[in-house]
């Protein structure tokens, strides 16, 4: 869904940043579809997806979370998660148990455009990881990252001045269980523009020096 149709309200703007979030109740609980655009120079969007995805940089970055464990490796780019989330007073504490799936998409709409990579985040069950003294939360999280190159002066090779990463985040989060309506927007009001404005720095430092990884 397009953020000019459907009730899209933008609640966070900094830079190229914007991110739009829809009021939506399921049963009483807050369950807003949130969606971020950026746009962000010198990464690729291989690069995005790769530090979002790869288990070992979680913590460098993931500051709702308190700790994190890989239940099952699927595949080199599917992984199943448990991860405890800090908790928010007054509410219980969360957890959240996922898979995560990592991949390169044929960009269709224009041929000579690089590749668009993908992570996707959904809740799934597993048998190493029941429900325990926290409430589960469910969730569905897409990255979605596309990478334009701007042509190098002649004889000049593609350096890192010459790429621009435009990502795309959406989200769709059910608490689980009771939370507080006003201070889960509140939190979400917070977090959400940290998490990217952390995670998009994080990525272009941990890159600056790196050979383009496309
Ligand atoms: O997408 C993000 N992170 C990924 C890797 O961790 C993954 C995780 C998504 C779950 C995020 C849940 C955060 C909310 C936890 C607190 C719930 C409190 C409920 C009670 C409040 C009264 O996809 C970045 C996620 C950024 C979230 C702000």
């Amino acid at each position: 869904m397009g953020v000019g149709e459907g009730g899209w309200q933008l609640f966070a703007e900094d830079g190229e940043m914007r991110m739009y979030r829809r009021e939506v109740e399921e049963g009483g609980i807050v369950c807003d579809p949130l969606k971020a655009v950026h746009t962000v120079k010198g990464v690729t969007g291989h690069e995005m997806c790769h530090y979002f995805f790869s288990p070992e940089y979680r913590f460098d970055w993931e500051a709702t979370v308190e700790n994190m464990k890989v239940v099952e490796e699927i595949s080199s780019n599917t992984l199943i998660f448990h991860q405890i989330h800090k908790r928010v007073w007054p509410a219980t504490q969360r957890d959240a148990l996922f898979w995560s799936h990592m991949r390169q998409v044929p960009n269709d709409e224009d041929k000579d455009a690089h590749d668009i990579w993908i992570v996707c985040n959904n809740s799934t069950e597993h048998e190493s990881a029941p429900v325990g003294k926290c409430v589960r939360l469910v969730m569905t999280v897409c990255l979605v990252c596309q990478t334009f190159v701007d042509p190098p002066t002649e004889n000049k090779e593609i350096s890192r001045e010459n790429l621009t990463c435009r990502i795309t985040y959406c989200s769709s989060i059910n608490p689980g269980g009771w939370a507080p309506a006003s201070v889960l927007r509140a939190v979400y009001k917070r977090e959400y523009p940290k998490f990217l404005k952390r995670f998009t720095q994080y990525v272009k430092d941990m890159t600056e020096k790196k050979p383009i990884m496309f």
